[in-house]
């Protein structure tokens, strides 16, 4: 697993069956456009515009290209080779674009950490994506990624590159790299994989997913058709621009893709968020709910001029449509629900959608060939307007994940269905209004967080018998984090097993927010019941008995 033999290295690889491929090509969705070539063609076309804004640093599509240039042939002068994955963990700053886009002309296959991950989560991409280099930001929020770039290493010895944003000390830092440009590769295929994204995860750790150039770009351009974005768009990332919402529903790429501006934004939140608004004219964003309602409730008393704003896009997790009609009323800009998953499916309501639509409803899909199936537990379509569990496939949902044949077994049908774990109603139109998930996992403001992973963390305590996590409804996060723990031995307090987890090296979204302590987990079933169903029993409970609305 940890050799940088490349040989011993599992070949990336999405595919689909012929028949599909050839009516995809032929409906003009992938059009053999590649991450590299669509940046050549914006430098080309217009240099002198600006293309990203990220703090103090401003660059023109011009200056994105060349710098990107002189990290990918930086890289290739260091000893990578085209092919090597590369973990890439920067925050909110203009080298997250500008080092992506150098992987991308270097043939290297950027694979994508939040900056939230730590130890546990960025060893892990490391390992099942076999990379062997690592980009981080030297610092970010307040965190130090040039410490754990020491961690890595020192664990593992197939990390043989270090690259820092910023001060590297005694890494080599990204603007430092160069080397001559002719010995870039040509641009790749078109259907081979661009990048690694994360996914949610309801089981266990992250899976990677691998997009290729042909399907994500459809995805992006068909994006920016639906979103009215164009050359005049300045696009704000608010959100860590790692995940998939912000890259490409229509994201950072689909302005790119438009000749537009980027601006990213340190933080999500209005102190920072507001006066980037108003002093670049950010005419679009996208959030997550938790942010939309605080981003609607400062608006109204800001001092800032937020006039250019035109559409927010909210998704991540559910907007319910009370909240939704805070947003626009907040906002006085126009709403679109936004419904996507990193393996693919994306749904929008449209600009000119009724008001109904747009208040209570997760959009329809991008695609006329995006197929969507809404099963009962059986595997039988329901009645049409019935809550289902929701299945797709189409021109950009994978039909695999990298390295994982247990995932790929549970998560995709015979016949090439990925299922998504959500449970929907599909309304006339092919609007979906998400209803819920099968799945375990908690989706706390956005962010996936599984079960059964934080589980394991806080059995390996020695003073825990047995745990279950679960996601309690919460006013403000959507969702927050609940363990249910059964103590043994010397009894240890909510406030030791929170440490616990976040000294276990994971992301801070990831410890629980509540700890609540049972003598024993009280099924009413009669013999073994499943992880999933003991949850559901637990959460039950506790709601009855806090009387919290569920
Ligand atoms: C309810 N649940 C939602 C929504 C995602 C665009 C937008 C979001 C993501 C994303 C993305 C939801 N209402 N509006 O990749 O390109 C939940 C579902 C879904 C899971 C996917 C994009 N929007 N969700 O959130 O891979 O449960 O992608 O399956 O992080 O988030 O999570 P993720």
């Amino acid at each position: 697993m940890h050799s940088n033999d490349a040989h011993a290295r599992l070949p990336l690889a999405q595919t689909w069956p012929a028949a599909r491929v050839a009516r995809y090509r032929a409906a003009g969705y992938w059009r053999g456009e590649t991450l590299p070539g669509l940046l050549r063609a914006r430098a080309e076309a217009h240099p002198d515009d600006l293309a990203v804004i990220g703090g103090e640093v401003r660059l023109t599509y011009a200056q994105l290209w060349q710098y990107a240039g002189r990290i990918g042939a930086g890289l290739l002068a260091r000893g990578l080779r085209p092919g090597d994955r590369v973990v890439v963990q920067l925050g909110n700053t203009a080298d997250f674009i500008a080092v992506v886009f150098g992987l991308f002309r270097a043939g290297l296959i950027p694979v994508y950490a939040l900056p939230a991950h730590r130890f546990t989560e960025v060893s892990h991409v490391l390992d099942k994506a076999q990379a062997n280099a690592y980009i981080a930001s030297a610092q970010y929020e307040g965190f130090d990624y040039r410490t754990l770039a020491r961690e890595l290493q020192a664990a593992r010895p197939a990390l043989q590159h270090v690259l820092i944003s910023g001060d590297g000390e005694e890494f080599t830092s990204v603007a430092s790299l160069d080397g001559d440009t002719a010995t870039l590769p040509p641009d790749p295929d078109p259907q081979s994989v661009a990048f690694l994204q994360l996914s949610g995860g309801s089981t266990g750790l992250s899976k990677l997913i691998p997009r290729t150039h042909d399907d994500y770009l459809y995805s992006v351009r068909a994006s920016n058709e639906i979103c009215a974005i164009n050359r005049s768009t300045v696009y704000m990332v608010a959100l860590p621009a790692a995940h998939n919402f912000p890259m490409s529903s229509p994201g950072f790429l689909g302005a790119l893709y438009a000749g537009a501006r980027v601006v990213l934004s340190a933080g999500p939140g209005p102190d920072v968020a507001f006066p980037l608004i108003a002093r670049e004219q950010v005419t679009c964003v996208g959030l997550v709910p938790p942010l939309a309602l605080l981003w609607a409730q400062a608006a109204p008393t800001s001092a800032h001029d937020l006039s250019s704003l035109k559409v927010m896009q909210v998704g991540g997790a559910k907007l319910v449509p009370e909240a939704a009609r805070r947003v626009v009323d907040g906002l006085g800009c126009q709403l679109q629900q936004v419904f996507g998953m990193a393996e693919g499916l994306v749904n929008y309501t449209r600009l000119h959608d009724a008001e109904d639509i747009v208040l209570g409803t997760q959009g329809r899909p991008i695609s006329p060939d995006d197929e969507v199936l809404v099963l009962d537990d059986h595997g039988h379509p329901v009645a049409p307007g019935e809550v289902g569990h929701l299945l797709t496939r189409g021109p950009y949902t994978i039909g695999a994940y990298h390295n994982d044949p247990g995932a790929n077994a549970r998560s995709f049908t015979e016949d090439g269905f990925y299922r998504t774990g959500d449970r929907v109603q599909q309304l006339p139109g092919g609007y979906l209004v998400v209803q819920g998930r099968a799945g375990d996992h908690i989706n706390r403001a956005g962010e996936k967080i599984s079960a059964e992973e934080i589980e394991d963390h806080l059995l390996a305590h020695s003073a825990v018998f047995d745990a279950a996590v679960v996601s309690i409804p919460d006013p403000y996060l959507g969702e927050r984090s609940c363990a249910f723990v059964i103590a043994q031995g010397e009894a240890p307090t909510a406030a030791q097993l929170k440490a616990w987890v976040r000294g276990r090296g994971v992301a801070a979204f990831k410890v629980p927010d509540q700890v609540v302590f049972v003598p024993a987990f009280g099924t009413t079933a009669v013999g073994k019941i499943s992880r999933r169903e003991l949850r559901a029993q637990l959460r039950d409970h506790h709601l009855q008995q806090t009387g919290e609305p569920r």
